[in-house]
């Protein structure tokens, strides 16, 4: 029962709860990732249901996602061990006009936890920026996070930005988020898509290896 406990606290932004929870399930015994995709990561799919449908309004999400927040930093240091030495280094953002950002710091997490240095640039960032801070800080991979139809073209100007700016072969450039998909990815060019947060810790851990 804790598991769905889990979910339906979340779901009614109860943020002291869930992170009292997410630590109980941890002391249980439970595994993280059943903790992370059988508690919160349900838990927010209900919410996104009930939000899709007018069942629930932006004041309930955020609360939802807040209780997220609280849930996700209790299982942090759990989900994935850092590694000691970075194997490489990439800045990551949710793009320019686009705010969501709990998908992008579950994929900060699991790529740390592969040992990647993580240059995170929060929400709403520009193409500029992203180019900017890939040439100044030296990353190998540029991660763009995209939860917005209508955001989510910003991703085909990071890759012309590069390319205008000369760096698009000693930059790698992924990208993901709900709205996102591999034929949108082929279609601006990009270097990767991939669905979810683990996958995505793998993939840039792959290139980094030169894979
Ligand atoms: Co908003 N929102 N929201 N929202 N919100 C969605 C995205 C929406 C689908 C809801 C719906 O209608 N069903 C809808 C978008 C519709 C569309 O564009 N087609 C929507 C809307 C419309 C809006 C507003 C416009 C609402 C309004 O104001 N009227 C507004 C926009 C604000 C803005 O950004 N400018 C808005 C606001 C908000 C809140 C602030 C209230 C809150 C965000 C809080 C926060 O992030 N700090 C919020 C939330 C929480 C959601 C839902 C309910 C949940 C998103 C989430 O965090 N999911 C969402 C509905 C849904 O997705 N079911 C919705 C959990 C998270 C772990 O998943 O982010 O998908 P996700 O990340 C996944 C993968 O996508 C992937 O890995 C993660 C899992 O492992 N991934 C990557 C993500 N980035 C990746 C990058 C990679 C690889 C994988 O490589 C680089």
């Amino acid at each position: 029962m804790l598991l769905p406990d889990i979910s339906e606290e979340l779901q009614k932004g109860q943020a002291k709860t869930v992170k009292e929870l997410v630590q109980k399930a941890l002391d249980e015994g439970f595994a993280p990732e059943a903790i992370l995709n059988e508690g919160l990561l349900a838990g927010m799919d209900v919410v996104g249901e009930k939000f899709k449908n007018y069942e629930i309004f932006v004041p309930n999400v955020m609360v939802a996602a807040r209780a997220m927040k609280e849930g996700l930093g209790v299982l942090k240091p759990h989900l994935a061990a850092a590694g000691s030495a970075s194997i490489g280094k990439v800045c990551i953002g949710t793009v320019s006009g686009d705010l969501h950002d709990i998908g992008k710091n579950l994929v900060k997490i699991m790529m740390e936890g592969k040992g990647l240095e993580v240059v995170d640039l929060g929400t709403d960032v520009s193409a500029e920026t992203f180019i900017s801070t890939a040439v100044e800080q030296h990353c190998d991979i540029i991660c763009c996070s995209a939860l917005l139809t209508t955001t989510m073209c910003v991703m085909e100007d990071v890759v012309k930005l590069a390319e205008e700016k000369g760096i698009r072969d000693k930059v790698k450039i992924m990208i993901g988020g709900a709205p996102v998909s591999e034929e949108y990815c082929r279609s601006i060019g990009a270097d990767a898509y991939t669905p979810d947060a683990a996958t995505a810790a793998e993939k840039a851990a792959a290139f980094c290896r030169g894979e």
